[in-house]
């Protein structure tokens, strides 16, 4: 089972709900990267679809509409399964205007509302910040609509210091959700989330 990277494509970029409507007809099951601004959602696709896909930056509020990627799964016997990727803007980012915050934040609760029965998300954090403010939000739409989610600490990398290493594995111990630590960015503890998620989209 493994993820054919030359087959992975840039499909889309949605901006509206009327274009999310639209699209979900064409869409068979997907993942969705959700997350607070700058915390590695794009390098996230990169990492895992094909490098250079989606757009990434050192300014947080890079991805400002819904990115649509689509990514190939062959399975035990070679056959291939088409599955689709979004990459979400960051929620609820400070350094935009109010009213183009406002259009995200709208354009990310219709996601949730149209999408919420045919994806698996991934909510990322950073290692190093963990459940703020704004990831309390992600979780509120993962409730109520009771969507399949998975937390993904990233940027592991950033974990220098022996005690900061420490504190986070007992976050990871006593988190209740299915959770992973890696390092996009560095390509570090890739593989079993790899190996999880494209075992659950081949169950779909
Ligand atoms: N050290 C380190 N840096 C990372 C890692 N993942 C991403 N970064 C860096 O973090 C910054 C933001 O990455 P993006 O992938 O653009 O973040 P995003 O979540 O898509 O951000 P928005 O599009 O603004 O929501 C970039 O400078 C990346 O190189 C990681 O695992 N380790
Ligand atoms: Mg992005």
């Amino acid at each position: 089972m493994k993820i054919l990277r030359e087959k992975s494509i840039h499909i889309t970029t949605i901006a509206t709900i009327e274009q999310m409507d639209e699209y979900f007809d064409k869409t068979d099951y997907g993942v969705v990267l959700c997350g607070r601004s700058n915390v590695g959602k794009s390098t996230f696709i990169n990492a895992f679809f094909r490098n250079g896909l989606a757009r990434t930056s050192k300014t947080p509020g890079k991805t400002r509409d819904v990115q649509v990627f689509s990514f190939t799964i062959a399975d035990r016997d070679g056959e291939e399964r088409q599955f689709t990727a979004f990459d979400l803007p960051g929620f609820g980012h400070a350094r935009v205007s109010k009213q183009e915050r406002k259009r995200w934040d709208i354009l990310i609760a219709d996601f949730f509302d149209t999408f919420h029965t045919k994806c698996l998300f991934l909510h990322l954090m950073d290692a190093q910040h963990p459940f703020l403010e704004n990831d309390r939000l992600f979780h509120e739409f993962f409730h109520k609509f009771d969507a399949e989610h998975w937390q993904i600490f990233n940027k592991i990398d950033k974990l220098k210091k022996q005690s900061d290493r420490a504190k986070f594995k007992n976050i990871l111990k006593s988190s209740l959700t299915t959770s992973f630590a890696i390092s996009a960015d560095k390509k570090q503890d890739l593989k079993q989330l790899e190996d999880a998620f494209i075992s659950y989209l081949l169950k779909q």
